[in-house]
């Protein structure tokens, strides 16, 4: 007996890798029920070979589903998350609406899958940015206790949505043709820049940190279940389609070599090492975009402080930093 998944935000740039994700990876689809807002009605998505049109969401829409999977923005999940729970779904979400509520469960499944069994109906799926990097604090926590991280993200444009990739591809043409273009998406010109500022509306709060970064801030500490980790953040948008580049600095209470490091990180389920410098190896954003790994290289140790390492931390956004992470909580439950 196969399962029957909804997939909510279907068309757009996550929803369509989750579509993809559980093709690839022969996840058991009894019933594929595809759910969208108004503009997408009508739309067709391709999986197994057959097009599934999309339907609209509704708070009928989930009578016989199993899995939700959401990824249609925080506003939609939190309207229609709990419709799905009283059809005796299980919601694994992708938005940010729950993932610090006491009672969901934030799952990385390689760092914390033990959380998943305490579900009340919905699984939050972490941001992105978290994703990636706890799964490499992970080994080195267990090693040496974290006290503190410090670090600095390089965020592909794919993680504000199709819209903001075609922003990205056609305000590069027209800088290099000489051309107009009118911004829709970001605050200021994505293309030849570098911007300190995640979202693009609405992001800061009153400590002058953005949303973004309070979420990395906050969520780590959840998944890793220790309060004790300090966690610092700066997220910056970069002129990359796909793929999130992390520096994170990391401080423990006992001494880890980097060559230690090196060790727990190559062990570690879900990272590959890429860290030959005399070869000039190192993660890159081109190289993740489309894999599943979180890529970990540049790996030395801090010689400012005592008991400190930096790391570089790449991998495909889309894929482990939401549509995978998600497909691998529902492999998980079933
Ligand atoms: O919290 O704009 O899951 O790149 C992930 C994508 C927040 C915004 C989340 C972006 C979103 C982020």
């Amino acid at each position: 007996m196969g399962v029957n998944v909804a997939v909510v935000g279907a068309t757009g740039a996550v929803g369509k890798e989750m579509i993809k994700i559980l093709e690839e990876r022969n996840f058991p689809v009894d019933e594929l029920r595809l759910l969208a807002s108004k503009q997408s009605l009508g739309k067709k998505v391709r999986y197994q070979g057959k097009d599934i049109t999309v339907k609209e969401l509704t708070n009928d829409s989930f009578s016989g589903i199993d899995i939700g999977l959401f990824s249609a923005g925080g506003d939609i999940s939190k309207k229609f998350a709990p419709a799905a729970v009283n059809a005796n779904a299980v919601v694994i979400d992708n938005t940010s609406a729950f993932r610090m509520v006491n009672d969901v469960p934030l799952v990385v499944p390689e760092v914390n899958s033990d959380a998943i069994k305490d579900h009340k109906g919905i699984i939050a799926n972490p941001n992105c940015s978290t994703i990636q990097m706890v799964i490499a604090l992970k080994p080195l926590h267990d090693e040496g206790v974290i006290r503190r991280v410090v670090v600095s993200t390089y965020q592909a444009v794919s993680g504000a949505g199709l819209k903001a990739i075609d922003e990205l591809k056609k305000e590069s043409k027209s800088i290099l043709e000489n051309g107009e273009y009118k911004r829709t998406i970001f605050p200021h010109q994505i293309a030849f820049n570098v911007l300190p500022q995640i979202p693009q509306s609405d992001a800061f709060l009153d400590n002058g940190y953005t949303s973004e970064e309070m979420k990395m801030i906050n969520e780590t500490t959840k998944i890793m279940g220790c309060d004790s980790i300090k966690v610092t953040v700066t997220t910056v948008r970069v002129p990359v389609v796909r793929g999130h580049s992390e520096s994170v600095n990391i401080e423990t209470e006992t001494k880890i070599t980097a060559e230690k490091a090196k060790e727990l990180l190559t062990n570690f389920p879900g990272i590959t090492v890429i860290d030959d410098p005399s070869k000039e190896l190192y993660p890159l954003a081109s190289f993740a975009a489309g894999k599943d790994d979180t890529f970990v290289g540049r790996i030395r140790e801090d010689e400012s402080i005592e008991n400190g390492l930096n790391i570089w931390i790449v991998s495909d956004n889309l894929r482990k930093g939401a549509a995978l992470n998600a497909v691998q909580i529902a492999e998980k439950l079933i």
